[in-house]
């Protein structure tokens, strides 16, 4: 690899000096909001400059206990200083009481720790194939798993390969065969793909990169007892819905069914570190054997205590609770917003509205509103998620919707 550039030392202000360093040595995989955040507490982020804006992302809800939370951060530093990574060849003492603590708020029977959000749907991937071949009998290398079209699981090879979205899977073929693709939320398709060599049905309980799309009523009961009837593991990604976003600890709970495989990751560390897990009954990660599956952080100490000192906080401070009332009431003014509000939509602190294909583009009004001080993001061309943390209070969301009254009456 060449040397790497020296950008001649800049004679300008530290933020074209940042800027030019960005564009220069960044991939540009991403196209931000042009604002430089220094420092996050609560609901509120603070730029270089030091002003301050309500977050209304929570960093697609891995932040769901607020910014920097004093006790998950207390939890990191006592555990860091003491032991961060021993690799899985050896035990430690902050495991058992990760098991414990997700087992019992959970009701999990089996837990298998990974790190990113796509490692925990990649690991249930495997873990249903297995389970298929293993106990299920379907013939080796010829499992099916449905998923649904606007999708989002995460951006390693094997999920883009069942992604609907071309900026997701463009030009990174050949993908891994086995998937079949059923619109949202029809239950029809969803039972007319399956085959005896249908193993799991993978899907979000609320699409969240698709635009916040909620199920139709009943149709996750419908899809629970399908899935019983023949046979088929369902794998619920709550990796953006789950640990309090809707208003319950997991999106399922408001359907009443539960899932037989369950993924989190994001809140799961507060946005401290990045831990996820997968979460089922003893059949599915009964499957795996030593050295059958793993990963160098996967279920570290740090990572540990940071996760319980998450769960903790969330349990503890009422932001489950929080959630589901606010939220409530944030959909309720989102649904009397003026100008070019096609539909508000969501669940619990998981909201969003889409603005009517002549509005501009999402993207316009997040900038419009970060110039009043919220930030968001747009998704899909012409929605704005709205996911504040859960420790949003009331006079937040009355201020947040007196911005989007102010930009969208602009109109
Ligand atoms: C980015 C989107 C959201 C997820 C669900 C698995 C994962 C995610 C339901 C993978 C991750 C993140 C990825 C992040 C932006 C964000 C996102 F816009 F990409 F689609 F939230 F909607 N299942 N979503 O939402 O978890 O591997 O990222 O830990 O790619 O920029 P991860």
């Amino acid at each position: 690899m060449s040397a790497v550039p020296t950008l001649q030392p800049d004679a300008q202000s530290a933020a074209s000096h940042r800027d030019q360093v960005e564009d220069q040595l960044g991939a540009h995989n991403y196209h931000p909001l042009d604002v430089v955040i220094a420092r996050g507490s609560g609901a509120w982020l603070y730029d270089v400059d030091g002003r301050k804006y309500l977050d209304c992302l929570s960093a697609y809800s891995a932040v769901n206990q607020g910014h920097c939370h004093p006790r998950i951060l207390a939890a990191m530093t006592e555990q860091a200083q003491k032991l961060t990574l021993t690799s899985r060849a050896f035990r430690h003492d902050q495991m058992a009481g990760f098991y414990e603590d997700l087992a019992r708020l959970t009701g999990a029977h089996k837990i298998l720790p990974m790190n990113s959000g796509a490692e925990a749907v990649e690991t249930a991937i495997k873990a249903v194939r297995k389970w298929g071949y293993e106990v299920r009998g379907v013939p080796v290398n010829q499992a099916e798993i449905i998923v649904c079209a606007n999708n989002f699981h995460g951006r390693t090879l094997g999920i883009v390969g069942f992604s609907t979205d071309p900026d997701a899977y463009g030009h990174y073929g050949p993908f891994a065969p086995g998937f079949k693709i059923v619109p949202f939320g029809d239950y029809d398709a969803f039972d007319a793909a399956i085959t005896d060599r249908t193993v799991a049905f993978l899907v979000e309980p609320i699409q969240g990169e698709a635009g916040v799309v909620l199920p139709p009523p009943g149709y996750f009961t419908r899809v629970r007892q399908r899935c019983t009837e023949r046979g088929i593991t369902l794998i619920l990604d709550e990796i953006q819905t789950g640990l309090g976003r809707t208003g319950k600890l997991l999106a399922e709970e408001h359907e009443g069914i539960e899932a037989d495989v369950t993924l989190i990751g994001k809140a799961l560390s507060g946005g401290f570190y990045p831990v996820s897990a997968v979460l089922s009954n003893a059949d599915v990660l009964g499957v795996f054997q030593p050295g059958q599956h793993g990963s160098t952080f996967g279920g570290n100490p740090l990572a540990c205590a940071v996760a319980r000192a998450a769960l903790r906080v969330l349990t503890e401070e009422g932001m489950i609770d929080n959630a589901a009332t606010l939220g409530a009431y944030f959909l309720e003014r989102l649904r009397a917003l003026p100008g070019p509000v096609r539909e508000a939509r969501g669940r619990g602190l998981m909201l969003a509205i889409e603005l009517e294909p002549d509005a501009g583009g999402a993207r316009l009004w997040c900038e419009r509103l970060q110039a009043r001080g919220l930030l968001a993001k747009d998704t899909h061309g012409h929605t704005v998620r709205l996911s504040p943390p859960l420790v949003v209070t009331r006079d937040e969301v009355d201020w947040a919707c007196d911005q989007l009254a102010a930009v969208l009456s602009a109109a």
